[in-house]
């Protein structure tokens, strides 16, 4: 797909921000916001000429922001010579529509700039197919509403069921062809990766997986701990496409370390759709390791936005170890004291100094000693809700069916035991 926004060779494309002041969002929330945007602006290759808030009860139905301001947001962008808007908040189809016509310009919201990064970063096949698919989604209803508001005002009553709808179909039907095929071929990924990963489970060791806000540093912590050398660059989503290294621990265990995509504030849902097979390794882990920027101003709120992104993907249980990263940038101790109260396993490091990391290997050793002990459970088939809550907060290494019940051999995190306990035959702690 091409790139929304072009980076010609004479000048970078010039942007306008734009950002509302809601009840439930004050201003200095939105002033973070908006300079996140600023950041993801400049990491598609834009120049921001500036950006322009306003303060709003309630958001305008056909042009998002107020008539008035949208005029006055004009005059600007032609006195400044900017080519595109970004809007702060995703834009319906039609409000798009509304406000290209009053600013003259083109206009994106913050979900179509965060997939054109992702379209500019992708690399492997499987990274470029779930871009890809995330784009046509979010195109796709844009498209159909578009093409009826055409053949409307093109012709109304008597163009019904002429050109105009039969393009519409015609497109609509291309995309979703597209659609299809995208989702059957990342059906065959999906596949190939738990095909590698029942012949990793042969091998027993364990999963860790490292989640976290974009620019946390997670990739800076895999290469430290692992001589790995994935891209770590100050930049938003330097990482798409997964990398697993092993690590061999103090302690002589060994567990698989793998880096994945960052997260973010509003992270386009169609995204996390599409990202579903990368984001397999996060849900398959034994253990997360959550990599945070402490020495950033918003270190709590990308925690949450992290948080929920692990809740979609169905991942929120797993146990998890906080790393606060970046202590190196700290002025004082305030900050780590106050978030390493409020959670459980918290180590703080600096993955480019190598403070900390020491702690981090002997809690990593601590918190993956009892998953390494096997529980054999005997489940009737038709307790198929229990099957699907076991391999949702376990890992299955065998399976084997007679008769009227399955037998299981997993390794079930020591919080979940309870829950089996009924079908518990036997627990077996390995070497
Ligand atoms: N001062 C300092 N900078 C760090 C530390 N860890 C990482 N960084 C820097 O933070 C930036 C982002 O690091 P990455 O490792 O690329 O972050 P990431 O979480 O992988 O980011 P994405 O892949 O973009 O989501 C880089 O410029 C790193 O050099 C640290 O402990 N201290
Ligand atoms: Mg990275």
């Amino acid at each position: 797909m091409k790139a929304l926004i072009k980076t010609r060779n004479t000048r970078s494309e010039r942007v306008f921000l734009v950002g509302v002041e809601l009840k439930s969002r004050d201003r200095a929330e939105l002033r973070e916001s908006l300079d996140e945007l600023a950041e993801l602006a400049q990491t598609a290759g834009a120049e921001v000429v500036g950006d322009g808030i306003q303060k709003m009860e309630s958001l305008n139905a056909a042009t998002f922001i107020g008539k008035g301001k949208a005029d006055e947001f004009g005059k600007f962008c032609k006195a400044n010579d900017v080519d595109t808007v970004i809007f702060d908040d995703e834009l319906s189809p039609a409000q798009n529509r509304n406000l290209e016509k009053i600013l003259e310009c083109k206009i994106l919201d913050r979900t179509a700039l965060i997939l054109d990064i992702f379209a500019q970063r992708a690399r492997t096949r499987e990274g470029k197919m779930q871009i890809e698919l995330a784009q046509l989604q979010h195109l796709l209803p844009r498209l159909t509403k578009f093409w009826g508001h055409l053949s409307r005002q093109a012709g109304g009553i008597g163009m019904r069921g002429g050109e105009g709808e039969s393009q519409l179909e015609a497109d609509r039907r291309k995309v979703q062809e597209r659609i299809d095929k995208i989702e059957r071929d990342l059906d065959a990924v999906r596949r190939q990766r738990a095909t590698q990963r029942a012949g990793r489970q042969r091998s027993n060791w364990p999963l860790a997986s490292i989640v976290g806000y974009t620019n946390a540093g997670k990739s800076t912590l895999l290469n430290a701990l692992t001589g790995a050398d994935v891209l770590a660059k100050d930049i938003l989503f330097a990482t798409l496409d997964p990398t697993t290294r092993r690590l061999k621990l103090p302690t002589n265990q060994n567990v698989l370390l793998t880096d994945t995509v960052g997260f973010i504030k509003k992270l386009p849902h169609g995204l996390v759709e599409a990202f579903k097979a990368t984001l397999e390794e996060v849900v398959q882990a034994d253990l997360l390791l959550h990599v945070v920027d402490i020495s950033h101003p918003q270190a709590e709120e990308q925690i949450a936005a992290v948080n929920s992104v692990l809740a979609e993907i169905g991942a929120s249980e797993k146990p998890t170890i906080m790393v606060f990263n970046k202590i190196d940038k700290l002025d004082g101790s305030g900050a780590l004291n106050r978030l390493q109260e409020k959670f459980l396993h918290a180590v703080g490091i600096s993955a480019t100094t190598g403070e900390g990391i020491s702690t981090l290997l002997a809690e990593l050793g601590t918190q993956l000693r009892p998953t390494r002990a096997f529980l054999e459970l005997r489940v009737p088939h038709e307790q198929s809700a229990v099957i699907a809550r076991l391999h949702k907060v376990g890992q299955v290494i065998e399976r084997r069916y007679n008769g009227k019940t399955a037998r299981f051999k997993v390794r079930i995190p020591p919080q979940h035991h309870d829950e089996f306990a009924p079908f518990i035959v036997r627990k077996t702690s390995a070497a």
